[in-house]
């Protein structure tokens, strides 16, 4: 495979980002989803051998995280404080989620950038003053147009609701500052029509062309009734719109007006992963913004699905009980990351349901693949004293693993570290565990091993190196989604000593057969992926 200019020294990093999420409450399973993809993602480049760099963080400032803060009878710095904490990072940390960087946005780090960056606009002439009157959504954090409301019901008859939290919007009408992004509407139509993949997937990039097609309207970029949010520079009566406060941290995240050759060395994002509910956002404004700015267009933005649990989106207002760690305390941290983004194609809705976590876990992680493992670990150890033998007697059945492997690692590759198809990703290296799973079912090694002339032995030999080599190659290609399982393996495989550590493997090198030499200690090491224990009861 060619090198990629990435691998250059000094070149550009791969930079993938997440949503700063909302600090109003814990985070659960949607968030953890975006935020595992992300971490998949940016561990496949690591494993390439290239530079990255994976930003998330938590989005502080705006009227829902003030009120949530009063409610709870502390100021919003406190909550924010709390909740960062004692619950969003611990997550991260607890998901081995490898971000190189967390960003707040109440940090000075961000807050006085953000306001360089809409003082530079407003000196641009991209900002002016005007008024406002119309329905906002405070879940949401952004104005309404009167037919994206529904009619409420129940205890709000007779309110228009918001479609997405299904609470009663608030009429608000306030002198404001604006940002010009209606003059933007050709330039973006012109993006997307240059950049097939701007937007991902091909849903997503419909329904932005036809919202931008209809025509935009200028956007509010500053809020004068309350105010926790970062002054506007020229007129403090005023705090800057909390999501032009929060598109800006992939900016201030990665060194803008502060510190230029990071900045150059890493921006603008490759990848933005967002929900679905937050796709304008991201396609729209923040293009816009960057435009009105001179900077340079992220290169992709990619939208997952909606997590479903029990038919419904999860949420904070439906967290049907269930938390991340609910799921990591009964099925690993490991299996917890593989099963999302194995079960749900990346992009479109998909449900979570115990029963399906449980059925999968135990017929693909445990039987499939973890049952290889130690089946071949046992059988070096049996036969061959844990001294991995060497292959000396390859035929069309060793070839066929040989290519197996080369197939898996060329597919695993494009689909998970450029389509973002994490799905088809994991689905291809499964298949070539069905494969390898196959091959010692006919090969029959515990036959083989009755046969003590000098060709049995050969034989045997030849499928427990064949077996461990493909094991070898396993290890690598799960490491950025199951990255402790893969360290056992890689443990039991005895590699390290002949391979150096596994996060040094690239993938480009993961199919190249024969990379584990004869004669590495293979140990029978801990049980991958244990049997389950009954489901708890809530
Ligand atoms: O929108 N399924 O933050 P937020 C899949 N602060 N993904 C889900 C999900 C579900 N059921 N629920 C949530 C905000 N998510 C802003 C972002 S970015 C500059 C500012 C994920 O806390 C998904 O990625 O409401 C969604 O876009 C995000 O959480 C929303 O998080």
């Amino acid at each position: 495979m060619a090198a990629t200019g990435n691998e250059k020294q000094g070149a550009k990093a791969y930079y993938v980002s997440t949503p700063i999420y909302y600090v109003n409450d814990a985070p659960h399973l949607g968030h953890a989803y975006t935020t595992v993809a992300g971490d998949v993602l940016t561990r496949w480049h690591r494993q390439r051998g290239e530079k990255v760099w994976y930003l998330t963080g938590t989005d502080e400032h705006g009227q829902k995280i003030m009120r949530t803060a009063e409610a709870n009878g502390v100021s919003p710095q406190q909550w924010a404080d709390k909740l960062v904490t004692e619950a969003w990072e611990p997550l991260w940390e607890h998901l081995e989620i490898a971000n190189d960087d967390f960003i707040r946005t109440t940090q000075k780090r961000h807050t006085d950038r953000v306001q360089e960056f809409v003082q530079d606009l407003y000196d641009k002439g991209e900002i002016y003053k005007g008024g406002y009157e119309g329905p906002y959504c405070v879940g949401c954090e952004e104005y309404k147009l009167p037919g994206e409301l529904l009619d409420g019901e129940g205890e709000y008859a007779g309110q228009k609701i918001c479609a997405i939290h299904k609470k009663p919007v608030e009429i608000l009408s306030e002198e404001n500052y604006f940002f010009k992004l209606s003059a933007y509407g050709d330039k973006l139509l012109a993006h997307y029509e240059a950049n097939p993949g701007f937007i991902q997937p091909e849903s997503a990039r419909n329904e932005v062309l036809n919202f931008v097609r209809q025509g935009l309207q200028d956007l509010s970029i500053s809020r004068s009734t309350f105010d926790w949010g970062i002054p506007i520079p020229w007129d403090d009566k005023h705090v800057i719109y909390v999501w032009v406060d929060a598109l800006l941290n992939y900016a201030t995240a990665v060194g803008y007006n502060e510190n230029q050759e990071k900045f150059e060395a890493t921006f603008p994002a490759d990848v933005h992963l967002v929900g679905k509910d937050i796709l304008r956002f991201h396609a729209v404004i923040w293009p816009a913004m960057l435009m009105a700015q001179g900077l340079p267009l992220p290169g992709r933005i990619a939208a997952n699905g909606w997590l479903m649990v029990g038919g419904e989106k999860m949420s904070k207002s439906n967290l049907t009980g269930i938390k991340p760690q609910d799921l990591t305390s009964h099925f690993g941290v490991d299996a917890y990351r593989w099963y999302f983004l194995r079960a749900i194609a990346f992009g479109q809705d998909g449900s979570f349901s115990w029963e399906d976590f449980a059925a999968r876990y135990t017929s693909e992680l445990a039987n499939d693949y973890g049952n290889l493992a130690s089946r071949v670990a046992a059988m070096v150890g049996k036969y061959f004293d844990g001294a991995l033998p060497a292959a000396t007697a390859d035929g069309g059945a060793e070839k066929a693993l040989h290519d197996g492997l080369a197939k898996a690692v060329t597919e695993a590759d494009r689909k998970i570290g450029e389509e973002l198809d994490f799905q088809g990703g994991i689905l291809a290296v499964f298949d070539f565990v069905k494969q390898v799973n196959g091959y010692i079912t006919e090969q029959e090694p515990w036959k083989v091993a009755k046969d003590d002339s000098p060709e049995g032995k050969a034989r045997l030999a030849t499928i427990l190196y064949t077996a461990a080599e493909s094991l070898r190659g396993l290890a690598v290609l799960l490491n950025p989604v199951m990255p402790d399982t893969s360290q056992k393996l890689w443990d039991s495989l005895g590699a390290e000593a002949s391979l150096g550590s596994l996060a040094d493997q690239k993938v480009q090198e993961a199919g190249d057969w024969g990379r584990l030499p004869a004669g590495t200690t293979v140990t029978k090491g801990a049980v991958l992926f244990p049997r389950l224990e009954e489901k708890p009861t809530a």
